[in-house]
């Protein structure tokens, strides 16, 4: 079926979780839904706080702008609209939008008759911006622990939270993501690399079907996960990456304050060595 008498097929009412009929309609390509009304409020409304900061904030450089949380000081109050309010305001935006996308993305796979696979890997994503800026600031008792939104400052937080626990690369939480995450790109070129190989031949070639593909890691390897099976790897890895790094930050901090080396020593404590 070619895409355009797919559209036609697909394109009916039904599958939403909110507002009925109402916002069943599309807009050239994308499909608005109740949820795609609050997501643009929300990005909207945000963006223009960003933009508004931006221009109290002394620079146009896309670089250098960056709207800051709140002093320690106000804990988990609101905060002046110019200490930090701003920041609040806009975390009530981005979260808004974030999780509106996330179940318009659950409203079109109602529609469509498909798993809820993307909406729950998009929350995974969801889950660590949440971690970041919700999470574990009320864990720690001010919304100064957030992360400030700019291109660069929020680097330098990154750099400055992880030199307060000395070196963050003996978190074991951070040690497990870094490994989801260079699983997940190593499985992904496999994966990219053996489809091409095989659906993609030269002149004059035939294409090749997934017997090639399981008999090539069977040849090389021993074992082949098989088509299905790469893709359940794939989700599992990225998945398992940003749920990982969600447990890092949430766990330095709310559960544990001195430097991340000093934790290993569990290791040296055990009574075996007594
Ligand atoms: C390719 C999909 C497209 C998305 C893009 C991002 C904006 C921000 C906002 C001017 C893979 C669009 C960017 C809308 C503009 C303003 C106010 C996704 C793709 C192209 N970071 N981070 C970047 C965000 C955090 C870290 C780049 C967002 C944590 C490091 C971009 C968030 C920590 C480095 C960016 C977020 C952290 C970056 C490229 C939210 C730990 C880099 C991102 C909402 C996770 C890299 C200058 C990219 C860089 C980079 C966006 C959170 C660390 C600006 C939206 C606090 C170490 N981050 N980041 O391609 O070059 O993502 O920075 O949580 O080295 Mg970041
Ligand atoms: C938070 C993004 C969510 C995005 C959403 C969507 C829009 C729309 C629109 C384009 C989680 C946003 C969408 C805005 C855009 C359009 C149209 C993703 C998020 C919802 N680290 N480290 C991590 C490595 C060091 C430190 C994670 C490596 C140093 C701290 C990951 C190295 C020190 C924190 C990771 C390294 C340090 C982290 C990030 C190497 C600094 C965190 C990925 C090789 C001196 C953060 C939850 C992530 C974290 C984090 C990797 C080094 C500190 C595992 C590979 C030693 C403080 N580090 N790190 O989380 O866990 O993505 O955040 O050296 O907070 Mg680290
Ligand atoms: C995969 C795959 C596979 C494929 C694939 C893909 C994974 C097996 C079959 C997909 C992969 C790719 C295409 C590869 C490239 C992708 C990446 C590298 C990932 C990163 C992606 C990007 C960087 C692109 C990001 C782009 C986005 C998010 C689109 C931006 C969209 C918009 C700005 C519009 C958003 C739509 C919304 C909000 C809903 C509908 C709304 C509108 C149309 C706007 C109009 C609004 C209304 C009508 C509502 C009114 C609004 C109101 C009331 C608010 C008003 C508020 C006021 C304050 C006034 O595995 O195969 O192949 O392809």
């Amino acid at each position: 079926m070619s895409m355009l008498n797919f559209e036609r097929k697909y394109r009916v009412r039904g599958g939403t979780l909110l507002g009925g009929d109402l916002f069943d309609f599309w807009v050239g390509p994308f499909w608005v839904g109740f949820f795609g009304v609050t997501t643009a409020f929300f990005s909207l409304v945000g963006i223009l706080l960003i933009v508004w900061g931006a221009s109290q904030g002394g620079t146009w450089n896309l670089w250098q702008i960056s709207i800051a949380p709140p002093d320690l000081k106000y804990g988990l109050g609101m905060a002046p609209l110019m200490e930090g309010g701003l920041w609040q305001l806009i975390t009530v935006c981005a979260t808004g939008a974030f999780i509106s996308w996330a179940l318009r993305e659950v409203e079109i796979c109602r529609k469509l008759g498909i798993g809820y696979h993307v909406p729950f890997a998009f929350s995974v994503a969801i889950l660590a911006y949440v971690t970041l800026v919700i999470i574990r600031p009320l864990l720690m008792g001010a919304w100064g622990h957030g992360f400030p939104y700019g291109i660069m400052s929020h680097l330098d937080w990154v750099s400055n939270t992880g030199y307060q626990y000395l070196h963050f690369h003996y978190n074991p939480a951070h040690m497990l993501a870094v490994s989801f995450f260079f699983a997940t790109t190593f499985a992904l070129s496999l994966h990219g690399a053996l489809i091409l190989s095989a659906t993609n031949p030269g002149k004059g070639e035939v294409v090749k079907t997934p017997e090639h593909e399981n008999t090539f890691f069977r040849d090389a390897i021993g074992y082949s996960i098989g088509t299905l099976g790469i893709h359940r790897l794939g989700l599992f890895l990225a998945l398992s990456a940003g749920f990982w790094s969600a447990v890092c930050i949430v766990i330095s901090g709310p559960f544990w304050t001195r430097g991340w080396p000093e934790w290993w020593s569990w290791w040296l404590n055990l009574p075996v060595w007594k």
